[in-house]
């Protein structure tokens, strides 16, 4: 079977898409969230304690908090209280859960009906040959994958991390893992932002954005392209709204009108609530697909035009003078620009762009926004320089209210980049390793997602560890992945909640239960707390709150270290004192790592602490020490008949992988997940109405891949363009084509056809 998600369909209702995010409606929808699955009382203190200084920070996502005094409930975020409920569900599932129910059982069940299980109490063992997961003693547990890894060649083993995991759990993790003499460390970023890693550390010398939070909302024009914010980072709508009421304009590019880009209602002001809040967009672009890249080359050559014949009136020219490389180049290009073909690229009007063009031209201090709109693409990397070159001509970056802004996603992914979650191993950090610990680190490159995928298969890798995560429902190319796992000698999930990943095994499985952000971490010398990035470079402590005295879990740090203790006696690292006080972790981080000098004094700071950041200060740390501009090509577009473009998107109610409803209620889409939205000219041209049936299918590389049972909704997106929720359709995302430079899967844009049942 080629699909692991059960495809059954749930009865799809289609209302009219909200015109407001947030507002009480959101606050209604999330208290229920909170009253299912927690006792109120505690609910209501959890949610206090949310995101406060000295609180635990927000497992949802990276966006940043507002510096200085905070309100009692901190800010409001409807999807941060759903991912907290989720975490602190009073739900539990052991030995008795197991036993009743067989992995095959369970196989059958959809993502919700896993995730809504409830919390994994106890660590479980999958012995081989077993039908299901029964208990295991810790000391067992470590026993085993110890035994296992001291089996193998290190270069068998996978360890791959999501992004909630603690600078201070990813550093320690990478640590063990190379020391045991690997660099096969894959993470989710390889799915999300490898794209924005690779392009900007090449061109401005960081792998990072180069905005605060201050700077949006000082910004005179902000450009949100590809990104859903009223969804996935609800909190950026209080900033943009701060922008708003400074004067500044909004372009949103999307393929969606998404509901949150276009009007915000926010609900911690009553007034607003009342009139009917604020509009956040003054222009939307509904773009096609994988466009944007000729859109950002139309906008660069209608200002390149006019700017021949008033200097310094369109481009910044002291700027491109004094920090950048490569303008001529890029003026030759632009020269040779056929601005119609662009144009016409994006689906846009001539109009659209000229009036985008005004916008841009009037700012001085401009913000380009972005998330996976932009980072799944096969020219992906190519579109992030493109976009780059916009800001760089025009001056804007490394000044107040101006810069770039990859908004993250996983709320620590950024900083478990920062302390060596990575497939490669930097000179620098080798360096420092060598000489804090006295071994000698592997330096050859280890597996990203995709080659872990291909390695699992093809058999030269037999153990996958999952540092959080559900590595099968997130991969593309399901099949590939799955095919993977089963063929490794072990696999182990270190987890809080059920997923797909545990039930498509290795020989033999593990699952770890940890400590969430929510929990308190005590340890031999007392209660521990441990520390995060922000989208913005902002390292703040998370320290947890609720008690776990009916669970028998560990926390991601001591897992670590048992099981390094473990697998390497030989090792000289104090794991064991690292284990029992996390200041030492931090010590050790600050002696490796640039920019976490006096990190235990400056993390316990209210507010943490920002870390270097060169292109803020225009220092570009590149091959020529400049702001580089790029030469690229426009990656052709063209289906063939009969193919659609499908990108593949959150709903409203899930966390990537995590399924918390079956509402998508700002796109009006309910009880279902198995949707298709296209544009209705398309649905008539089929030949079907609202609510077909059709099954899917995508080609690549003379494979076939098939999704089952999805429903049509008519809606707005550009013709020939497509949308499906993330992870149902993950089957049809090929791995043999990926981001040519970050290898990030293509996610956003799967050529597929789509046939009537
Ligand atoms: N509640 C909640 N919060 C989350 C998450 C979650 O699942 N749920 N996930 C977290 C994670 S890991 C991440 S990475 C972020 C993801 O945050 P987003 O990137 O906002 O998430 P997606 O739903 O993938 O949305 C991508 C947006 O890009 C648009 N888009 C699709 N294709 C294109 C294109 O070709 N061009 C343009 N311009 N736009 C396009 C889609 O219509 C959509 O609005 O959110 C984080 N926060
Ligand atoms: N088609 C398609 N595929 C995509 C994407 C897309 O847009 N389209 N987006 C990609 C992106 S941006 C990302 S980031 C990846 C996400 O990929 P992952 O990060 O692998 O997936 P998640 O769904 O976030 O992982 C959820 C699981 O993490 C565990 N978990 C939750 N909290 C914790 C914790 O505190 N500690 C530990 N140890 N475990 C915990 C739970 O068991 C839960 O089931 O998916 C990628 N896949
Ligand atoms: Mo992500």
């Amino acid at each position: 079977m080629s699909e692991l998600t059960p495809p059954r369909l749930s009865g799809l209702e289609i209302k009219e898409p909200s015109t407001k995010a947030a507002g009480l409606t959101a606050v209604r929808y999330s208290l229920r969230h909170v009253t299912e699955y927690m006792h109120l009382g505690e609910g209501l203190e959890t949610l206090a304690k949310l995101n406060q200084k000295g609180g635990f920070d927000c497992p949802g996502c990276a966006w940043p908090d507002p510096d200085g005094s905070r309100t009692p409930m901190a800010e409001y975020c409807e999807n941060g209280v759903k991912a907290i409920a989720e975490e602190a569900t009073k739900r539990r599932i052991g030995a008795d859960f197991f036993a009743k129910h067989t992995v095959e059982e369970l196989g059958r069940w959809t993502d919700y009906e896993l995730g809504k299980s409830g919390r994994i109490a106890q660590p479980l063992h999958l012995r081989p040959a077993a039908k299901n997961y029964s208990p295991i003693s810790w000391a067992e547990a470590f026993a085993l994958m110890a035994g296992k890894l001291r089996e193998l060649h290190p270069d068998e083993a996978i360890f791959y991390t999501s992004g909630r995991t603690s600078n201070e759990a990813a550093f320690l993790y990478q640590l063990f893992v190379r020391q045991y003499g690997t660099n096969n460390l894959p993470d989710c970023s390889n799915m999300c932002h490898e794209s924005t890693s690779k392009a900007l550390a090449e061109v401005i010398g960081l792998g990072k954005g180069s905005v605060t939070l201050e700077d949006i909302h000082a910004a005179d024009l902000i450009i949100c392209m590809g990104q859903n914010p009223g969804t996935n980072h609800p909190r950026m709508l209080s900033a943009l709204e701060t922008m708003k009421e400074n004067g500044g304009r909004m372009i949103s590019v999307n393929p969606l009108p998404e509901t949150g880009l276009l009007n915000f209602v926010n609900p911690q002001r009553p007034l607003k609530v009342v009139t009917g809040g604020t509009d956040l967009t003054d222009l939307f672009l509904q773009i096609r697909i994988n466009e944007d890249q000729s859109l950002l080359r139309a906008w660069l050559k209608i200002l390149y035009d006019r700017e021949k014949s008033a200097p310094g009136e369109y481009f910044d020219q002291s700027f491109i003078r004094d920090y950048t490389s490569g303008y001529p180049e890029l003026a030759r290009l632009l020269e040779e620009t056929d601005l119609e073909a662009c144009i016409t690229n994006t689906g846009l009007s001539r109009e659209e762009i000229e009036e985008s063009a005004g916008l841009i031209h009037g700012s001085s201090r401009i913000i380009v926004c972005y998330a996976m709109g932009l980072t799944q693409h096969e020219n992906s990397v190519d579109t992030i320089k493109e976009l780059v070159n916009l800001l760089l001509a025009k001056g804007s970056i490394g000044k107040p209210g101006a810069g770039i802004c990859p908004v993250r996603g996983h709320s620590n992914v950024q900083g478990d980049r920062t302390v060596g979650i990575w497939d490669k191993l930097k000179p620098e950090l080798a360096e420092a390793l060598r000489e804090y610990y006295q071994f000698e680190p592997p330096t050859v490159d280890g597996y990203d997602v995709l080659r872990s995928m291909e390695a699992m298969a093809g058999g030269r890798a037999k153990f996958f560890f999952g540092m959080g995560g559900n590595f099968v429902s997130a991969t593309p190319d399901t099949e590939l992945t799955a095919r993977g796992l089963r063929n490794c000698d072990m696999t182990v999930h270190v987890s809080t909640k059920l997923n797909r990943s545990h039930l498509v095994h290795g020989r033999e499985a593990l699952i770890l239960p940890c400590l969430g952000r929510t929990e308190r971490d005590l340890q031999a010398t007392g209660e521990q707390f441990v520390s995060c990035e922000n989208s913005m470079g902002v390292v703040q402590l998370s320290k947890g709150v609720l008690e776990v005295e009916d669970m028998d879990l560990m926390s991601e740090c001591a897992i670590v270290c048992e099981l390094a203790r473990r697998t390497l006696p030989e090792s000289r690292v104090p794991w064991v004192a690292y284990r029992k006080d996390y200041d030492l972790i931090r010590d050790a981080i600050a002696a490796c790592i640039p920019g976490f000098a006096r990190y235990n004094e400056k993390v316990r700071e209210p507010g943490g602490f920002y870390l270097p950041n060169g292109p803020r200060r225009r220092r570009f740390d590149t091959s020529d020490g400049k702001a580089q501009f790029s030469v690229t090509d426009l990656s052709p577009h063209t289906l063939a008949d009969g193919e659609y473009l499908m990108t593949t998107v959150r709903s409203h109610d899930q966390y990537n992988t995590t399924v918390y409803g079956l509402h998508d209620r700002y796109r009006g889409v309910h009880n279902e997940r198995r949707i298709v939205m296209m544009h209705p000219l398309d649905v008539k041209a089929l030949g079907a109405d609202a609510g077909a049936i059709v099954h899917l299918t995508s080609h690549y590389a003379g494979k076939e891949r098939v999704a089952e049972q999805f429903q049509l909704v008519p809606y707005s997106i550009p013709r020939g363009c497509i949308a499906t929720y993330f992870p149902e359709a993950n089957v049809l995302v090929p791995s043999e084509v990926a981001a040519r430079g970050s290898n990030c899967p293509i996610s956003k844009s799967v050529r597929v056809r789509v046939h009537l049942t």
